[in-house]
């Protein structure tokens, strides 16, 4: 196999910059990442930079007359050919460098302009659930489906920063500033890197600086006792918080520019203040004092539930928990502390409601989770370009004039896909989902499908022309072909338990995880209204509540989340339920069938290597969409007994 790929920047994209003379003005460490670029650039296709005021077409300026500064917006212009772009801050100036390659020729040609831009969001970060030791049942990356760790392999450190840097230099392209180097279920080799083994955290973080990327770590609630030796991680313990100060301290003198820590505390096992009869707001209160002086920030996850349940008790929901966890704490988290909260209630399924927290705690920053990995979403054997979902989220209003981008103060953050493969994320059209977060998370108004064509230029570079059109057939509507093969109406779940991939309809519903369906021989659902419910659709504000609360105001998609209905059930768009069961299986088999001859298509005009991979990938998704149509339908026409009204096979 040849070297790794580049992804959105093959050399090609450069051409434009390499071929013309750029002046770039200022100086630091992220201006010379810049210089660097703009040299290599030239070197490949003769054009010149130069750090003196000389003839160009093109002018990097960083204004940095005010002193050292973070800000990261830029101002691009252009006009008679030649184009400016300005910045007060390093990472802006870097930013705008990076537009200006994703503008290609357009960005010196196209008519005059001058435009500021700004990112909407502060944060914008990937998560890792790396391991450093190959976990027994997780593997190396939990949930990882492109390979191995680009941070660890078997215990230890890497080493190949070379591959974290070129990581570091793909992200800042598309906007992310941040990224947590580990998993959030911290293992005990994990936890040992907040102390003895913070130097292989800070060899990560000196890779990822010069592309304007901090580095986070995930920690455990209880380090104290594992790593400090003590009896208790009692957040309000006077030696408790010594020992986090003084480790914090520690952490600030190896990473000086360090971002943070990322906890997942009482969730699926981990430990956390509840075992001190505290509350989560102590906890995340406990980390972020020890962060404050060095102006870290802790992200405490809101994925919070029980996950040891009893099926028989209907009264006991699970996509009510992290609301009920987590509201009566509005107003009590510290300035430096931000709620991490899931986009949905229950587990990045391919559809599920926003989640109602988003919006219920004003006195709080949140930060709103989205999952690149694709662990429900066919793990990266399956297309399933993720854009529209997150778009969908980002613009959905929990209140009228406030979106959930907007809402979304403390950051927008992402579990990354990549490993160690050689193109970064197993399936090389994931690798759009990569991009697609980092644009989003700039701007979370953004269209989405302009973020397609863009990465699709970018990616095909000098094929992108020709492979356009077939690329985007490929993808544009690849989530919902995905979700019209799996789980119907947002009821969720309905996959192999453990490692989460391929159908098994009843495969949670007699478990303790929380995550059921109901179907019996009259219906399917989850009754999760207030007035015979669990009472989840009151969580909402009052404009959603009223919406999800009756079976007649429900939006069909999330129909079977909010309401248990007889099968014979009517949804607005005209089919009952049994049938749109059908119907859409049917459907979701033949729409990869067809991407499948619109990817054939593209051999010979795209890169062979990919063409193949991707080629081969969908002989298994296909086989995996026809395995889940074929278990869904008879699933239900045997529960139902209800025959397909067009007559085709179901056994
Ligand atoms: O989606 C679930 C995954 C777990 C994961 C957990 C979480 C890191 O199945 O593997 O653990 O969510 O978000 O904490």
């Amino acid at each position: 196999m040849r070297g790794v790929d580049p992804a959105w920047l093959p050399d090609e994209v450069f051409r434009p910059i390499g071929t013309r003379r750029t002046v770039i003005r200022g100086s630091g460490p992220l201006v010379d990442t810049v210089h660097g670029e703009l040299a290599a650039a030239c070197a490949r296709y003769g054009g010149a930079v130069s750090r003196e005021p000389e003839a160009h077409e093109l002018l990097l300026e960083l204004d940095g007359s005010l002193g050292p500064d973070d800000s990261e917006g830029f101002t691009y212009e252009r006009g008679a050919g030649r184009a400016t772009v300005t910045a007060s801050g390093a990472r802006g100036l870097l930013y705008g460098f990076f537009h200006v390659v994703r503008l290609g020729e357009e960005a010196f040609l196209g008519e005059p302009v001058r435009e500021t831009h700004r990112p909407a969001v502060g944060l914008r970060m990937l998560d890792h659930w790396d391991n450093v030791a190959v976990h027994p049942v997780m593997g190396q990356v939990e949930r990882g489906y492109a390979g191995g760790s680009l941070f660890w392999e078997d215990g230890r450190a890497r080493g190949d920063l070379e591959r974290v840097a070129a990581y570091g230099r793909l992200l800042a392209s598309c906007g992310i500033n941040a990224v947590a180097v580990n998993n959030v279920n911290v293992h005990e080799a994990e936890a040992r890197l907040l102390t003895d083994r913070i130097g292989e955290v800070a060899e990560l973080a000196r890779a990822f600086r010069p592309y304007g990327i901090r580095t986070h770590l995930s920690v455990t609630f209880a380090a104290p006792i594992v790593l400090g030796g003590l009896a208790t991680a009692d957040p309000l313990d006077p030696e408790v918080r010594a020992w986090w100060a003084a480790a914090t301290a520690r952490v600030h003198e190896a990473i000086p520019d360090f971002g943070g820590y990322v906890v997942k505390a009482d969730s699926e096992g981990q430990p956390g203040p509840f075992a001190y009869g505290r509350t989560h707001a102590d906890g995340a209160n406990l980390l972020a004092a020890a962060l404050e002086p060095y102006g870290g920030t802790v992200h405490w996850r809101a994925f919070v539930y029980d996950h040891h349940q009893d099926w028989r008790d209907r009264t006991t929901d699970r996509a009510r928990a992290a609301y009920d966890h987590f509201t009566p704490l509005d107003g009590e988290f510290a300035a430096n502390a931000v709620l991490q909260v899931k986009h949905g209630p229950m587990d990045f399924q391919v559809r599920e409601p926003v989640s109602p927290l988003i919006g219920a705690m004003p006195g709080t920053r949140l930060a709103v989770e989205l999952q690149a990995t694709q662990e429900y979403t066919g793990q990266q054997r399956h297309v399933c370009w993720l854009g529209p979902m997150w778009s969908e989220v980002l613009r959905f209003e929990p209140e009228e004039g406030a979106s959930v981008g907007e809402l979304a103060r403390g950051g927008l953050v992402a579990v990354s896909n990549v490993g160690d493969d050689p193109f970064w994320t197993g399936h090389p059209l994931a690798q759009a989902n990569l991009y697609t977060f980092g644009r989003l998370a700039w701007r979370p108004d953004a269209e989405a499908g302009g973020i397609l064509d863009e990465w699709i230029g970018l990616t095909f570079g000098a094929e992108a022309a020709e492979a356009a059109a077939g690329v985007r057939a490929v993808m544009a509507g690849s989530w919902r072909t995905y979700e019209k093969y799996t789980a119907p109406l947002g009821v969720g779940f309905m996959v192999q338990p453990g490692h989460h991939y391929g159908p098994n309809v009843d495969g949670y519903e007699y478990s303790p995880w929380g995550t059921y369906h109901f179907a019996d021989r009259d219906g399917v659902g989850v009754d999760r209204s207030v007035a015979s419910g669990t009472g989840y659709a009151g969580q909402y504000g009052k404009r959603w509540a009223e919406v999800y609360e009756t079976v007649a105001s429900c939006p069909d998609e999330l129909l079977l989340f909010f309401h248990h209905v007889p099968y014979g059930h009517v949804l607005k768009s005209g089919k009952t339920v049994i049938q749109h069961i059908y119907d859409t299986h049917f459907e979701g088999v033949d729409e990869v069938a067809e991407a499948r001859r619109e990817w054939d298509a593209l051999a010979g005009v795209v890169d062979p290597v990919r063409h193949a991979r991707v080629a081969e990938l969908f002989g298994e998704q296909l086989r995996s969409a026809r395995e889940w149509r074929d278990q869904i339908n008879s699933y239900f026409f045997r529960k139902s007994g209800v025959p397909d009204e067009r007559g085709r096979t179901i056994c």
